[in-house]
């Protein structure tokens, strides 16, 4: 916690190791109960729908489970659609939760056999987003439990300490990584957040499958959410 105060941070809820209060779960419960249905899905800036409710994205590389967490977090199977084919998330598709929190699907990055032009115009879309977005109160950067962050992953850091955002890093296919590579992947986590000046410190270790680490987001991201 010390090195985060050190950043002037020290406002930011929920140190690395603090667990949500009961009270805060049940907030995250209540919000993410809510009917939550699709808006929009932007290919290009023209397609992004006016900004309005407070905003969480999900970003990270190709096939790191967004689509699958934005699905567990709400609690429908198929509202986010979910791929074994890297790269299937294409636009941005933006989710209205009540009338409270817009959440946002991101297309991954990373994946290599997408044609070129089409990883510009994405990437191109996304930064614009990511820049110029008064609506968005958080990111969520999703790494690979079972690898912890990757170069692209840091990359992702960088571009997005530029963009004046608060970031939270979370981890996810926890249920397929061994205990000693999840201990690993957020040990470097958390290290890699201490030293990226917009990252949020507490990293969140999560299951689409199991739902592990589910209602603990729920509470963060409930923080977040316009009041009721
Ligand atoms: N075991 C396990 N598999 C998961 C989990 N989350 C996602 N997956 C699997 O990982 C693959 C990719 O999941 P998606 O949710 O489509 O990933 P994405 O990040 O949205 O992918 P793109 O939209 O292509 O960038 C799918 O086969 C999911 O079933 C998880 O928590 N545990
Ligand atoms: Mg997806």
């Amino acid at each position: 916690m010390g090195d985060h105060e050190t950043h002037g941070r020290a406002d930011l809820s929920g140190g690395p190791a603090e667990a949500p209060a009961p009270g805060d779960l049940e907030e995250g419960r209540l919000l993410f109960a809510q009917a939550c249905e699709f808006v929009a899905g932007a290919a290009d800036p023209a397609g992004l729908p006016s900004a309005g409710l407070p905003e969480v994205a999900f970003a990270g590389r190709s096939n790191v489970g967004k689509s699958s967490l934005l699905n567990a977090l709400t609690g429908r199977k198929t509202l986010a659609r979910v791929s074994n084919a890297p790269g299937r998330t294409r636009q941005i598709n933006f989710f209205r939760l009540g009338h409270r929190l817009m959440l946002v699907d991101l297309p991954g990055y990373g994946y290599a056999k997408a044609p070129k032009s089409l990883v510009r115009s994405w990437t191109e879309l996304v930064r614009l987003y990511l820049r110029g977005r008064t609506s968005l109160r958080r990111v969520c950067l999703l790494v690979d439990a079972r690898h912890g962050p990757r170069a692209s992953d840091l990359e992702a850091m960088t571009l997005l300490d530029e963009t004046a955002l608060v970031y939270q890093l979370v981890l996810t296919k926890a249920d397929v990584a061994t205990p000693g590579a999840l201990d690993q992947s957020l040990a470097a986590c958390r290290a890699a957040a201490r030293i990226h000046p917009a990252a949020h410190p507490h990293v969140v270790a999560t299951s689409a499958r199991t739902g592990l680490g589910i209602a603990e987001l729920r509470a963060a991201l409930a923080e977040l959410a316009q009041s009721r």
